[in-house]
């Protein structure tokens, strides 16, 4: 079916591979499907509207292979890239599925695994400028611990701030275009993950000694699981210049990572994160980290990856169409957002003249400004309005 909402490259909208890519094995069952090969992928995809892939190292060339097929390897992928016209905006590096890995990688006890974890990284680096990636992600899925015996986090730290700053070296030195986007979670495959949300992440970004190199890669379910806003979160990452990247899904709250397809748990959210994408001004990709359903066959996989990017744009409509309605607009005015965009002292207004100005306090009337109206839940309906469809 081709409609208003069928995706073209412009979209920018990229898919891991390893989404579409997974074969439905979980913690409690084999794969209910046969292997992808990422060269199909690569041209499903495109077929489907999408603009870029994004990868794991592992996702593309097997754990372990010797440097010819590896080559090989990457050459054949190439190809399928040029022949769909098909961009590779962002890599990341496998740092958890290895069980070397299972203490953790850039934070690991062990010495020799860390310094491993960063040549696998950096080896990643040259490809990913290679094949021209501007971002590069960082998520530490086995950064962390069960036991708060296990490690001094304060130390964990310390490697884990080492590492990140010898990989921005490694890229000034080499002059690659590439930025690295932090991703947080609270938890899954570790208890407890280091950096577990977009607040501890941005605060850990200035500790760096190349901030201005490391920014965030946000996602709907992680921060979900954490029981917090996704597009205050994401705001906020915005507001410090630090939205590098993002991971688009959908999760019913606070359980296992569910990686459903985007918009289908929260549309209301969904709704309000696409708005703020699109009013934001944000220019990076749109990124789909999903994962089919596990009961889903191959038919299934490529149903539930359209309707990710089939969601963004009818709520990208819906998200416009809000916007532009004269009765929103004074709902907005009506609920005080211009008043907010108003800075708090006037222009050129000193302390001391806040302090001199009696209608600030000794005659301003609090009982009187606790009974106002602030009209939200009318500028809520109508946001509801326009989603159901019925505005
Ligand atoms: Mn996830």
């Amino acid at each position: 079916m081709t409609d208003r909402f069928t995706p073209t490259k412009a979209d920018h909208f990229s898919f891991g591979l390893w989404t579409v890519g997974w074969g439905g094995k979980d913690l409690f069952g084999d794969p209910t499907r046969r292997p992808l090969d990422p060269v199909d992928a690569v041209h499903h995809l495109a077929a489907l509207g999408a603009w870029g892939v994004t990868f794991h190292d592992d996702d593309v060339v097997a754990f372990g292979s010797d440097d010819p097929s590896r080559e090989a390897t990457i050459k054949r992928f190439r190809s399928a890239l040029d022949e769909t016209g098909t961009a590779v905006p962002m890599i990341t590096t496998n740092l958890f599925t290895h069980p070397v890995f299972k203490e953790g990688a850039f934070t690991a006890n062990d010495r020799s695994v860390r310094r491993f974890a960063l040549r696998k990284t950096l080896r990643n680096l040259d490809l990913a400028a290679e094949l021209g990636a501007q971002t590069f992600v960082m998520w530490g899925g086995r950064e962390g611990a069960e036991s708060d015996a296990a490690k001094d986090v304060r130390v964990a730290l310390d490697r884990y701030k080492e590492a990140v700053d010898l990989l921005c070296e490694y890229v000034r030195s080499k002059g690659y275009n590439l930025r690295f986007a932090l991703e947080p979670k609270p938890n899954e495959p570790r208890g407890d993950i280091f950096l577990p949300t977009i607040g501890h992440a941005l605060s850990f970004i200035y500790q760096l000694e190349h901030p201005e190199m490391v920014g965030l890669n946000p996602e709907v379910g992680h921060e979900n699981m954490a029981c917090l806003n996704m597009v205050h979160g994401v705001a906020q990452a915005l507001w410090a210049g630090k939205l590098f990247h993002i991971d688009l899904n959908g999760q019913h709250g606070p359980r296992y990572d569910q990686d459903l397809r985007f918009a289908s748990a929260d549309v209301k959210s969904a709704f309000f994160l696409v708005d703020l994408l699109e009013t934001a001004g944000y220019d990076g990709p749109r990124h789909f980290d999903f994962k089919p359903p596990r009961a889903e066959g191959t038919e299934g996989v490529w149903v539930s990856a359209a309707g990710c990017m089939r969601n963004y744009l009818v709520l990208r409509e819906k998200a416009r169409a809000f916007r532009a309605d004269p009765e929103v607009q004074e709902a907005m005015a009506a609920a005080g957002w211009p008043s907010l965009a108003t800075p708090t002292l006037g222009p050129g207004e000193t302390l001391a003249e806040l302090l001199a100005d009696r209608s600030a306090y000794e005659d301003f009337d609090p009982a009187g400004a606790g009974l106002r109206e602030v009209n939200i839940e009318r500028l809520d309906q109508l946001a509801l309005d326009h989603i159901l469809g019925v505005r």
